[in-house]
């Protein structure tokens, strides 16, 4: 393994010649929107998720389940999607890179992974809508109401984004790279367009050091995407909002700015009123905040008094070199905190930067109500909010995590 790389490099091409060739743009293809396929029926079926909204389909895991396993399994992995699943025939499917490129390229899944080195990742994707239920306590978001769960922990499988990238020989005004999906969403207006998501062209080249590489992936935990992850082809970015993770990826464009499409341009912005100089004004959200939150036990619930297992996640913001440094435990509602460590099973590494880890604490559970707190600090010296803050939209909710229960 090249040690330079933070990603596991599972295997060499040797196929090279393919660079000689110029790729033709062919047929597309999208096959069209069936809603409900039969496919991501079949995944709902057998997965443990709470469904939040049936069409588009979105939904989350209990919490304590989710904070049971390091790697999330797929069928506990939330899902968030803007539209219906849309059906992909591989066969056809092609992946194409154009814009600010010498040579417009297209792959099929199978000639990516001929073309290219594999490299496995393991990153965390969270929603930046995760814990919005929390922010609407605050004063009412719009939105899928979720709660802690829009966050799972899986390895990614796939060609780096970099090496296609560089492939396609990056003009010099190249700034930013887009993605489109292949998923197309009816906006307002009655128009359709596809979901699409974009990158600073730095964080697209990252492949060294503490910053991970951004990969055009095919598999999640070792097994092809599933139909309601993106399959055949997703862009994964570690440190960054899973906004910009995009599904049924079919469509790379490089460019000089960041991408149009309504949910870079528009969404996905910490706004607080929806005027639209305010909108066009804001930065798109990119990285992750550090964030921590209790699994086990569940807000509202009755336990036994006496010694309990209280267990959770930390997540480390998607700033490179930030790391947590301490998460604290109150239970009883924020006048004594203790420190909680991190399991140790989970491996601490540089190529687990933006990956979350679990944790435990035995706690003493008084009779009566009290409310559990968990908070965390990182070496960047930034901590968890007490409160908030509130934004229009409902994202990047971190605030001390608070689970009220009953010992009895
Ligand atoms: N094409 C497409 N990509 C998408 C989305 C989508 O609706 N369409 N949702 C995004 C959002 S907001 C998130 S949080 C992640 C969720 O990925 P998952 O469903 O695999 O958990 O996918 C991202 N990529
Ligand atoms: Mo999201």
């Amino acid at each position: 393994m090249n040690s330079s790389l933070t990603s596991m490099k599972i295997v060499r091409s040797t196929r090279r010649l393919w660079l000689a060739q110029t790729a033709a743009l062919g047929a597309t293809a999208y096959l069209g929107s069936t809603g409900w396929g039969q496919d991501s029926a079949t995944q709902a079926a057998g997965s443990k998720l709470i469904v939040r909204q049936e069409r588009p389909f979105n939904a989350e895991p209990g919490l304590p389940e989710l904070v049971k396993n390091y790697f999330t399994p797929v069928e506990q992995f939330y899902v968030r999607s803007h539209g219906d699943v849309p059906t992909v025939d591989e066969k056809t499917f092609r992946l194409k890179i154009s814009g600010l490129v010498n040579r417009e390229l297209e792959f099929s899944v199978d000639q990516l992974k001929e073309k290219f080195d594999t490299h496995k990742v393991a990153a965390t994707l969270t929603c930046a809508g995760n814990r919005r239920q929390e922010m609407s306590a605050i004063k009412k978001v719009a939105g899928v109401q979720w709660d802690a769960g829009a966050i799972g922990h899986a390895t990614w499988t796939g060609a780096l984004l970099s090496e296609v990238l560089k492939a396609a020989e990056l003009k010099p005004e190249a700034k930013h790279v887009w993605f489109d999906g292949l998923d197309p969403i009816k906006e307002k207006d009655g128009s359709e367009a596809p979901f699409g998501g974009s990158i600073p062209l730095g964080k697209a080249l990252a492949h060294e050091g503490r910053d991970l590489p951004s990969l055009l992936a095919h598999s999640m935990n070792d097994k092809p995407l599933t139909p309601a992850h993106g399959a055949p082809l997703r862009s994964l970015v570690p440190g960054f909002i899973g906004a910009r993770s995009v599904k049924w990826l079919a469509k790379i464009v490089v460019s000089d700015r960041s991408s149009p499409n309504h949910y870079v341009a528009e969404a996905y912005k910490l706004i607080q009123t929806d005027d639209k100089e305010e909108v066009a004004k804001a930065e798109p959200i990119y990285e992750f905040p550090l964030n921590v939150a209790i699994g086990l036990p569940t807000d509202g619930v009755k336990l036994k008094a006496g010694r309990q297992e209280i267990s959770g996640y930390v997540l480390p913001s998607g700033t490179p070199n930030s790391f947590c440094q301490e998460i604290e435990l109150s239970v009883d509602n924020g006048r004594n905190w203790r420190s909680v460590k991190t399991l140790a099973s989970d491996p601490i590494t540089a190529a687990s930067t933006f990956s979350w880890r679990l944790w435990t604490a035995n706690v003493d559970i008084l009779k009566g109500r009290q409310t559990l707190i968990a908070r965390a600090v990182d070496t960047a010296g930034k901590s968890t909010p007490e409160q908030g803050p509130w934004n229009l939209k409902g994202y990047m909710y971190n605030a001390w995590h608070r689970v009220r229960v009953e010992g009895v």
